[in-house]
């Protein structure tokens, strides 16, 4: 597991260098948001099962396909499946806008993801969206409690879409 700092420090010592100017700014960015990381996870664990929920209800509203005869999250237990999905790339997104770093997305969420879906015929399109939906969710959220600057809850986010979508070459 990394964090922010961590990952710069191992990045200054491979190189054995003294923490310069970019460093400076870097660590300053990270420290500067800190305030606003730790009560976006304060908002995000209080409204948890509301946000997976909705987010949801929402996608299944967009894609209707998705949990009907044929679909991917058609049957109880595959539609609870999907929300738990749903559930763990909200709580280790959280743990990666804490640290301020996508590591524990690549180590504990990502690491074989796509190949588990395709081998399950898991929709990635639709899984995107979802994660999507959750972001613009936790923003607003975000938002109405006073943090104007939202920007540090895309990156793990986009993160997992980025490497979800990502196509094999
Ligand atoms: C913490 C890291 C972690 C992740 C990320 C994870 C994902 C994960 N999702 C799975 C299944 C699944 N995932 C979905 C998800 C969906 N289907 C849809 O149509 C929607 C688009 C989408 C929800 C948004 C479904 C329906 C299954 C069950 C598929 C099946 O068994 O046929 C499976 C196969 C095993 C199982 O069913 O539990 C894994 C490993 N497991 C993990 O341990």
């Amino acid at each position: 597991m990394q964090d922010a700092v961590t990952t710069l420090i191992k990045n200054y010592d491979v190189s054995g260098r003294y923490l310069d100017r970019d460093a400076m700014d870097q660590l300053q960015s990270y420290f500067a948001s800190g305030t606003a990381r730790v009560a976006a996870a304060g908002i995000i664990n209080a409204n948890a099962a509301t946000i997976v929920k909705e987010s949801g209800r929402q996608l299944f509203d967009e894609l209707p396909e998705l949990i009907r005869p044929g679909g991917n999250a058609y049957t109880t237990r595959r539609y609870s499946a999907c929300l738990r999905d749903m559930d763990y790339y909200l709580r280790y997104a959280t743990y990666a806008l804490v640290a301020g770093d996508t590591y524990v997305l690549d180590e504990r969420v990502l690491q074989g993801l796509r190949e588990t879906y395709n081998s399950l015929g898991v929709p990635i399109a639709p899984t995107v969206r979802g994660i999507e939906i959750m972001k613009g969710m936790i923003k607003q959220m975000v938002e109405e409690a006073g943090i104007t600057d939202t920007s540090f809850i895309d990156q793990p986010f986009d993160h997992m879409n980025r490497e979800l979508s990502e196509q094999d070459i």
